[in-house]
């Protein structure tokens, strides 16, 4: 069986022939941000399904796409479709995106996402950064084969795994609220019970992603800036139940501003860098 790095390489050989050359930035675009797209200039797009290793998306909300573009000095790679943990192929397919935009020669991990929030005091629609993180969905990306060098080895340290220097660049570009997300297996929402537990851990944010990108990102090397639109309200703190097609409709709402977040994110690290 090929090594989930093996696969990286392959794709990234791939994207390098499609998108003509090496990249410096990745984006994940996860749900609420795929509209987003439009706002960061047009580029050159490849369907996910494509590209080695990646499955065709099927979940709610994203879009299905690689699409490399330009941002000051910077070439970016858009990733938009995202796999999820609960589509049940396991942790590699949710790691492949990072492992195949380090293997391109990116050095910066944007991973954004959809999420419920905790905290009354912060505006539905308007992103926030994440902190840092709590993972309960029982998962890691660096199980199995010990992979080979020159990777940390599995035992990767998460101290900062959400970079101070890239919360600094992005909040001079755009102020924004910052928390802690706690990431979970789904498919499903969560009990006011398993709400009331999370926030008295510590957790502002609720989803279904991002944890298990960011450990892969953090052992391929990469440095990692992460970006949450809240959409709903978590549950028992929310007045009505949740809906994943309200979910949605909140994302389409916010991708204007989600897309101009975004971007200015992305022109300040290109000028930093
Ligand atoms: I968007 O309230 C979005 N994704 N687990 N809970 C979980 N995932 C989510 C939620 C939510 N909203």
């Amino acid at each position: 069986m090929t090594s989930p790095f093996d696969l990286a390489a392959e794709a990234a050989t791939f994207l390098r022939n499609r998108f003509d050359g090496s990249h410096d930035i990745v984006a994940v675009l996860g749900s609420g941000w795929a509209d987003a797209i439009d706002m960061l200039g047009s580029g050159d797009r490849c369907p996910i399904g494509d590209v080695p290793g990646f499955k065709k998306p099927s979940a709610l909300g994203h879009g299905g796409e690689a699409v490399s573009i330009t941002v000051g000095t910077s070439r970016v790679l858009v990733l938009t479709g995202r796999t999820h943990l609960y589509e049940g192929y396991g942790v590699a397919p949710v790691a492949h995106g990072v492992r195949t935009a380090a293997a391109l020669g990116c050095g910066v991990a944007v991973i954004t996402n959809g999420a419920g929030v905790l905290r009354e005091d912060w505006k539905i629609a308007e992103p926030v950064m994440i902190s840092d993180h709590i993972n309960l969905t029982g998962h890691s990306p660096l199980t199995g084969e010990n992979p080979p060098a020159p990777f940390a080895g599995r035992f990767v340290d998460l101290t900062d795994a959400y970079s101070k220097r890239l919360r600094a660049i992005a909040n001079r570009a755009v102020p924004m609220n910052e928390g802690v997300y706690l990431g979970l297996h789904g498919p499903h929402y969560e009990t006011p019970a398993e709400i009331r537990a999370a926030r008295s851990w510590g957790a502002d944010l609720v989803g279904m992603s991002t944890v298990l990108d960011v450990i892969a990102a953090r052992h391929v090397g990469l440095e990692v800036l992460g970006l949450s639109l809240p959409t709903n309200l978590a549950a028992g703190i929310s007045p009505t139940p949740l809906s994943g097609e309200e979910v949605i409709a909140v994302g389409k709402r916010a991708a204007a501003r989600a897309g101009a977040v975004l971007r200015d994110v992305l022109v300040a690290i290109d000028a930093a860098n």
